[in-house]
């Protein structure tokens, strides 16, 4: 049986989602930041980068978003995860946006809700955040605007590019990101958040949470506002 360990509220959502969309069972593993437990040896000999998410699989350990969503729609072909490519150009063109998603705004998220984190001078953080704000108004513009035509990052359909927009969009606008620069990715990340995978994805953080809570190691980031998922 696959098992994803994850963390409440971090990009381990993604897979968590697709993972409810296929529906097959699998079985979840809870890392506790604040404990240190992604830092300690039991952890890292499941990821030696210490972080979430990872997927293990029949054939072994995946580690990285990307190729845990584009393992899981090969595997999963009837769970249709990704949008329809017919051709080398148009798979090639699904993974750019897996990347962009991975490479260009997740790191930039980081650098917008964990600031503090990014320097060790705490002055810093002030310029990390403007920095990444602005250049996260550069890259999110061109999603606004196509969303603004198709209901879905990958036209009429939804894939797991959708919850992967959505859990970018949660995270910055929970950290005091401008919601209203950008309404058609508001309104995409309302629609994503509606989707079955995604509210059961969501219940899994919500038990994870409270588990956490129970033993006093629930995490916020430093820019928190609570914002709905
Ligand atoms: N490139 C990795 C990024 C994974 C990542 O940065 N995970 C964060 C949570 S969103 C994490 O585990 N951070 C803890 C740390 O780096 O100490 C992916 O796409 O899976």
């Amino acid at each position: 049986m696959l098992k994803l360990w994850f963390a409440p509220n971090t990009c381990a959502r993604v897979t968590l989602t697709a993972l409810e969309e296929i529906g097959e069972p699998f079985e979840t593993g809870l890392v506790a930041f604040m404990a240190g437990e992604h830092r300690k040896p039991a952890y890292l000999a499941i990821n030696p980068a210490g972080k979430v998410p990872a997927l293990e699989t029949p054939e072994g350990v995946l580690v990285q978003t990307g190729a845990m969503l584009t393992w899981l729609a090969e595997t999963y072909p009837q769970a249709s995860l990704l949008p329809d490519a017919a051709t080398a150009f148009e798979r090639a063109a699904i993974r750019a946006e897996i990347f962009r998603c991975s490479s260009d705004l997740h790191p930039l998220v980081t650098r917008f809700v964990m600031a503090p984190m990014i320097s060790a001078d705490p002055q810093h953080a002030g310029a990390i955040r403007e920095k990444a704000r602005e250049t996260l108004l550069m890259q999110l513009a061109p999603l606004d605007a196509r969303l603004s035509r198709q209901e879905w990052q990958g036209g009429d359909r939804w894939s797991v590019l959708d919850a992967y927009l959505a859990w970018i969009w949660f995270r910055i606008t929970g950290s005091g990101f401008d919601a209203d620069a950008f309404p058609a990715i508001a309104a995409h990340h309302d629609r994503a958040m509606d989707r079955p995978s995604a509210q059961a994805a969501l219940a899994r953080e919500q038990a994870a949470t409270e588990e956490l809570q129970q033993r006093g190691l629930d995490f916020r980031p430093p820019f928190d506002k609570g914002a709905k998922a």
